[in-house]
């Protein structure tokens, strides 16, 4: 089979040849050898890259996607011989979106030899994590993280390959007022990291509109985890409204939708790119017609991202994995940059991410000084008819 690397072929047979071209290679590979920066190389036979999300519990559909993609781009590495004729080889980690998980898994990443991170996906995880890799000058690309913070903390080792909330927040505040001509908006949050960090993006940007009469009615925080808010959505069907906003996550977010429905709340519900997954669509069914969410382009529609959502819908099926393609395009990056390097040392390995020109999956990616791409990527979707479909892109 061609994707049987020559690694899977070594390891099958315990010559004394075999044994003897290993060390060669192992040894070629410099294990362990003193680059200039004084910075010691892992003490590891393959090139480790770490991935974290959330593998188990109710966001496990993400963290599942983003293994997915990622080992796709792990394959086709090995498949070309490996880098510095080394075997990638990917360690994943299961923080459960939680922020103190997030850093064990991260020191233990760190302590692996990991030569960088494709991760964390939740924000609440992705920034504590984030001191854990910059103390050890781990360079860590994220797949999903959105709040602004992250990146706002003036490390060098920390990259993003998704927007930020401040760009998203305003481009459904814009869509909010001058397409759906909203006057009166309720804001829910799920009190975490992301969720209440876009809320109060939306929040922000809603008050560019005061002078329009656009009016916030009432700001409120959900406890994540919780399966009824039947309360509160019954306590904003008395207020006249034209939508409500929700910063969170999919399974509250499906929950949500379903409930207002049943508690009579007939107003459209808004949220962000932490809803977009047929899991949302899943637990809402036919509640979830009607709702605007923020994300970036179709992918299907990007002429570039067709080789890759061939092979991953070839082996795992239709399901939409909406972020399965931006851990694919990360751990190419990461990859990218330290096949650029030839080595990986981790300050050679973020130099080269710094300045790279990547053509991927999801099109052109450079970063700026903070780590952020360069460009914006939002527009809005709707789900009708029981799946997602774009609706709205904001002028340029
Ligand atoms: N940006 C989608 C949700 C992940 C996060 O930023 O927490």
């Amino acid at each position: 089979m061609a994707q049987t690397s020559l690694f899977l072929i070594l390891k099958q047979f315990k010559s004394l040849a075999v044994m003897v071209f290993l060390l060669m290679v192992w040894g070629a590979a410099g294990c362990e050898k003193q680059e200039p920066s004084g910075k010691t190389e892992a003490v590891t036979e393959d090139i480790l890259v770490g991935l974290a999300g959330p593998m188990t519990g109710d966001q496990s559909k993400i963290g599942g996607d983003l293994e997915r993609g990622a080992r796709i781009a792990v394959e086709e590495w090995n498949v070309k011989g490996g880098i510095m004729g080394r075997e990638v080889r990917l360690e994943v980690g299961d923080d459960r979106h939680d922020p103190k998980q997030a850093v064990s898994v991260a020191n233990k990443m760190v302590n692996l030899g990991i030569v960088g991170m494709v991760g964390h996906f939740n924000s609440s995880a992705s920034i504590p994590a984030s001191s854990v890799y910059h103390d050890a000058g781990t360079p860590m690309i994220t797949p999903g993280s959105t709040n602004p913070r992250l990146t706002e903390q003036g490390y060098e080792n920390v990259f993003r390959v998704v927007g930020r909330d401040d760009q998203q927040g305003k481009v459904a505040a814009e869509f909010a007022v001058k397409q759906l001509k909203v006057k009166r908006v309720a804001i829910l949050h799920d009190k975490t990291t992301y969720g209440q960090g876009l809320a109060d993006e939306f929040r922000k940007s809603l008050a560019h509109y005061e002078a329009d009469g656009v009016e916030v009615v009432s700001f409120d925080g959900l406890t994540q985890g919780d399966k009824d808010f039947r309360g509160i959505l019954t306590r904003l069907k008395e207020e006249p409204l034209d939508l409500y906003f929700f910063g969170g996550i999919f399974p509250e977010g499906g929950l949500l939708v379903k409930q207002a429905k049943e508690v009579g709340l007939n107003v459209p519900m808004m949220s962000g790119d932490g809803v977009i997954d047929p899991k949302f669509i899943e637990i809402a069914g036919e509640a979830s017609n009607g709702t605007y969410l923020t994300f970036t382009p179709d992918t299907e529609k990007l002429p570039q991202a067709a080789d890759f959502l061939k092979k991953y819908k070839t082996r795992h099926g239709d399901e939409l994995a909406p972020y399965a393609i931006y851990a694919y395009d990360a751990t190419n990056i990461l990859l990218k940059a330290v096949s650029q390097a030839q080595t990986t040392n981790p300050e050679k390995v973020i130099a080269a991410i710094r300045n790279i020109k990547y053509d991927g999956a999801l099109g052109h990616v450079e970063f700026d000084e903070k780590g952020d791409v360069t460009q914006s990527p939002y527009i809005v979707w709707i789900t009708q008819n029981g799946r997602f479909e774009t609706f709205w892109t904001p002028p340029e």
